[in-house]
């Protein structure tokens, strides 16, 4: 079953970190779409079966932060 979870996003600037987040979720095993947003800091990711701590991982290393909205 597809799943969608939103993830806080801190650190983007401009369209390149929403570009740079956006390939990183979307590189995870799972993911099917990303949808970041700069104006909420927000990315909203959808797909089957991911891991969550991948995204967040992912997120970081193109040097962001993440965590899932609760
Ligand atoms: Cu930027």
């Amino acid at each position: 079953m597809s799943k969608t979870l939103v993830f806080d996003v801190q650190g983007m600037t401009c369209d390149h970190c929403v570009h740079a987040v956006t390939e990183a979720a979307q590189g995870v095993p799972g993911v099917t779409a990303a949808q970041v947003d700069l104006a909420t800091n927000s990315a909203k990711v959808e797909g089957e079966g991911f891991d969550v701590a991948k995204i967040i991982e992912a997120i970081k290393e193109e040097g962001y932060e993440a965590a899932v909205r609760g």
